[in-house]
């Protein structure tokens, strides 16, 4: 931790603000104050930095490195400060140069290099990791254009791109000198030598990857891990004119551009595969330079290769980084003459893989033809992984062929990742018990059986430090009044608040907290939307990407429900409500950006309808990013978990709203299912369908959207105002929502659910009318949130799948 006083802190950063800049600190506008203090906070970083990695140099401790496509930080500033226990004294120096902190933060653009959950699971687990003191560093791209930015023009989304390192960024160095060549195209040459083959990857085009690494501060700890991220950039940084003959200037230029497009732009659907050449680039590009560099470092601290997998864990994210494993194989067999068994029993034990989705409809399956032209080593690696997989499956499975073609990794013209995942890492886990079962049990079952002791849960986290101490501090100094700052170092230790959650004067605090949060969203949304929101109606907030199976589709037609309900009874006694929705879509995804059309043409129509606006209000906040989400979740009252049973993996933001107070309504998926668990049927409002009923439905038929429709009444009105002119006059708008729940047959069950949720909602109503007894329940929430911490995920990752050596401080 560093120990710093105001005017040694106040004297710094005068000095760094004159060195940048020039001038006095009163001359300069806020970008430069932001720049100048971002500057400062990263030089004491370095310090702890260097440290860290001179200590894990000397140590040889077990290093872990986790591979991901995607990122999701946020804003590093306030976090940064936080953790190395100098917000305090920066707030109260700035002031004296008469500048505020916040203002200062809200100037750092969101560092979004991801699309949703996998990718902020990922920047919550680098907290958690150096926070517990573990060695364990992140490998991805760095993207020129992160996640698009979502501006709503008449209703609709449209997308811009993100370019957040116009203003250059403070936290990252590049480190040219620890570049690596990535190979692509060409041939390989086989040889015999000695008996021996060889194998010469020629003709290649080679890509130069340059790493961009920032450091991932753990809470006061004196620990910096390191984010490395990848640029990529034509092998002799200058344009190779010589290369190209005269006249062909404009091919340099092409093949420049060529080049760079590899870490351009973030890919941005999270739910659809699409097998594009480029995302395969990005895939190899990240994986082959970050490897490389592992094993070159390792290498250079005197590393024995054959203990590799003793010193060294690859953790890979989703089947995106898969690669990783025909990589290793290509160093370890072909750089380092190592035999394939035992190349392959390193390979294996040093990987483990996450998988975070069950939706077929975003398996990786590259194209074989497109995969060997790309990729001509890896895929002769890959092909022999096949060959001897399958070999042991034919021995174990005799005739089956169904079976056994079901679980190669080649097949059909394709490359499935999923099994290569699988076959080449010694780990396969879900992200929260339902996940990992039907994992087990249906979507991965035959591999299930050749190797179930590959197979295991790891519940998801948040890291407790951003999503609570941090972006709501006005509850955790209620915390901290109530129950001591324990919490801080061990999560589970908010448990001590729950008894007090039954004292009416807590009770009372924290619906003064809530009421504080409220108010100030309230008035961001006036700001940002021009809309009046009260700050005493119920916010009941769905923010995360917009998809089918999360079904915003469900609470639109509940809203819409409820709206001709007050207009046929405006007596009709309900707790005021404002529903606060955000969240992207995939650009290419028209059904999601309908509904987000939807969503913002109710709001229209409801917030400019005067009979009703005392009881109901809409708004969709644009753009939801990192930032936007430490505004909201502190300010909601119902968590809206609504998924389709069996299809959300986990849930992330669940946690987030329930360690901030908020009560869950949910259907028993993911992760809701654990929540329910720790705070029992009293204090969350389940409804819907099992997953039971949703495997028998999908597995044997019956349903039929269009029975539901004509049988209840309720139903049948709201999907008809769909398109009978009541949310916007071309009747035709709403179609493609409308065709999915009717002509396609609902393959979300909207309809099955919508009666059980509109029951919960009601009971919702009900409870929030007594104040006292629903903070109790937001109270009993906050004190068992503690379980849902990456810190207590990363514990399981670190002792049950890395084998990492774990020191806890202060223990
Ligand atoms: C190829 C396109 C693509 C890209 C990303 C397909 C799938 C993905 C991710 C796996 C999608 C994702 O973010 N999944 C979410 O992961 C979270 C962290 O584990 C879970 O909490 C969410 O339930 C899951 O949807």
């Amino acid at each position: 931790m560093l120990t710093l006083d105001k005017e040694t802190f106040k004297k710094a950063y005068e000095n760094k603000y004159k060195n940048l800049h020039g001038e006095e600190i009163e001359e300069g506008n806020n970008q430069q104050k932001y720049e100048a203090l971002g500057s400062l906070i990263r030089d004491y970083v370095i310090r702890i930095w260097m440290n860290t990695n001179k200590k894990y140099n000397i140590s040889g401790e077990k290093q872990v490195y986790y591979f991901s496509m995607e990122f999701l930080l946020g804003r590093l500033l306030g976090d940064v400060l936080m953790n190395l226990g100098i917000m305090q004294v920066c707030k109260e120096a700035l002031l004296d140069f008469n500048i505020d902190l916040r203002e200062l933060e809200e100037l750092e653009q969101d560092q979004g290099l991801g699309n949703g959950g996998l990718g902020r699971l990922a920047a919550c687990f680098l907290d958690s990791m150096a926070s517990l003191n573990i060695a364990g560093h992140g490998c991805g791209i760095r993207y020129k254009y992160g996640f698009f930015e979502q501006k709503i023009i008449n209703g609709k989304q449209v997308e811009v791109s993100d370019n957040w390192l116009r203003e250059g960024n403070v936290w990252e160095r590049r480190k040219p000198d620890k570049s690596e060549i990535v190979k692509f195209g060409g041939e390989v040459k086989v040889q015999e030598l000695n008996g021996n083959l060889t194998f010469t990857h020629v003709n290649f085009e080679p890509v130069l990857a340059v790493p961009y690494d920032t450091p991932i501060v753990g809470y006061e700890n004196d620990v910096a891990n390191t984010l490395r991220l990848w640029s990529a950039e034509t092998v002799s940084n200058e344009f190779d004119y010589s290369s190209f003959s005269r006249g062909e200037f404009l091919k340099a230029i092409e093949y420049k551009n060529s080049v760079e497009a590899i870490s351009q732009v973030l890919y941005p659907e999270d739910s659809f595969y699409e097998g594009k050449i480029l995302r395969l680039k990005q895939q190899y590009f990240f994986v082959s330079a970050g490897m490389q560099s592992i094993i070159r470092h390792f290498r250079k601290h005197g590393g024995n290769i054959l203990l590799l997998d003793e010193k060294i864990a690859v953790h890979i994210n989703d089947t995106h980084p898969t690669l990783a494993i025909p990589e290793l194989m290509r160093i370890l067999l072909d750089e380092e003459g190592i035999s394939w068994d035992e190349a392959w029993r390193i390979t294996t034990n040093t990987i483990s893989y996450t998988n975070h989705t069950i939706l077929a409809e975003a398996l990786e399956k590259w194209p074989i033809e497109m995969f060997k032209q790309l990729l001509p080593r890896i895929y002769m690696i890959v092909e022999e992984i096949n060959k001897r997989y399958c070999e042991e499956l034919w021995s174990k499975y005799i005739d089956q062929w169904d079976k056994i073609s079901r679980m190669a990794i080649l097949a059909d013209g394709q490359i499935r990742m999923a099994n290569l995942a699988v076959v080449g890492s010694h780990s396969v886990n879900g992200v929260a018990k339902l996940h990992t079962d039907i994992l087990k049990k249906e979507e991965m079952r035959d591999l299930y059986y050749l190797y179930p002791n590959k197979f295991n849960n790891k519940t998801n986290g948040i890291t407790h430090r951003r999503w609570l101490i941090k972006s709501n501090t006005g509850l955790s100094n209620l915390l901290m009044e109530t129950i001591g700052e324990s919490f801080i170092k061990h999560p589970t230790d908010l448990i001590y608040f729950e008894k007090h959650a039954h004292e009416k004067g807590v009770q009372e605090e924290l619906n003064r907290v809530k009421k504080i949060n409220k108010e100030k969203l309230a008035d961001r949304i006036y700001k940002k939307n021009g809309i009046v929101i009260d700050p005493a109606s119920i916010f009941d907030v769905q923010v995360k990407r917009i998809h089918a199976y999360k079904r915003q589709t469900l609470n639109c037609l509940r809203i819409m429900d409820l709206y001709n309900h007050l207009r046929e009874n405006p007596n009709l006694e309900i707790e005021p409500r404002t529903f606060i929705f955000a969240g992207k879509a995939a650009p290419g995804y028209y059904l999601a950006k309908n509904i987000i059309e939807l969503i913002n043409c109710i709001a229209d129509t409801v917030n400019n309808d005067p009979s009703v606006n005392d009881k109901i209000k809409v708004v969709f906040m644009n753009n939801y990013k990192v930032s936007l989400a430490e505004e909201i979740i502190p300010a909601t009252d119902v968590s809206e978990q609504i998924s389709t049973t069996t299809k959300e993996a986990s849930g992330t933001s669940n946690m987030k709203f329930m360690m901030n107070g908020a009560v869950t309504i949910a259907t028993l998926d993911g992760a809701n299912i654990e929540i329910r668990d720790e705070v029992g049927n009293d204090n969350i409002v389940i409804f819907g369908m099992t997953a039971r009923e949703v495997l028998n439905y999908l597995q044997n038929g019956g349903y039929c959207s269009i029975d539901i429709c004509n049988e209840n009444k309720r139903v049948n009105r709201v999907v008809n105002d769909l398109i009978n002119g009541t949310y916007h006059k071309d009747r035709d708008r709403f179609k493609s929502i409308y065709e999915n729940l009717i002509t396609y047959n609902d393959e979300f069950f909207v309809l099955k659910d919508f009666e059980s949720y509109v029951k919960a909602q009601n009971k919702i109503d009900n409870m929030y009318k007594n104040i006292h007894k629903w903070q109790e329940i937001c109270g009993i929430n906050i004190a068992h949130s503690g379980v849902f911490s990456s810190d207590r995920t990363i514990q399981q990752y670190a002792t049950g799948i890395w084998g990492s050596e774990l020191i806890y401080k202060n223990l």
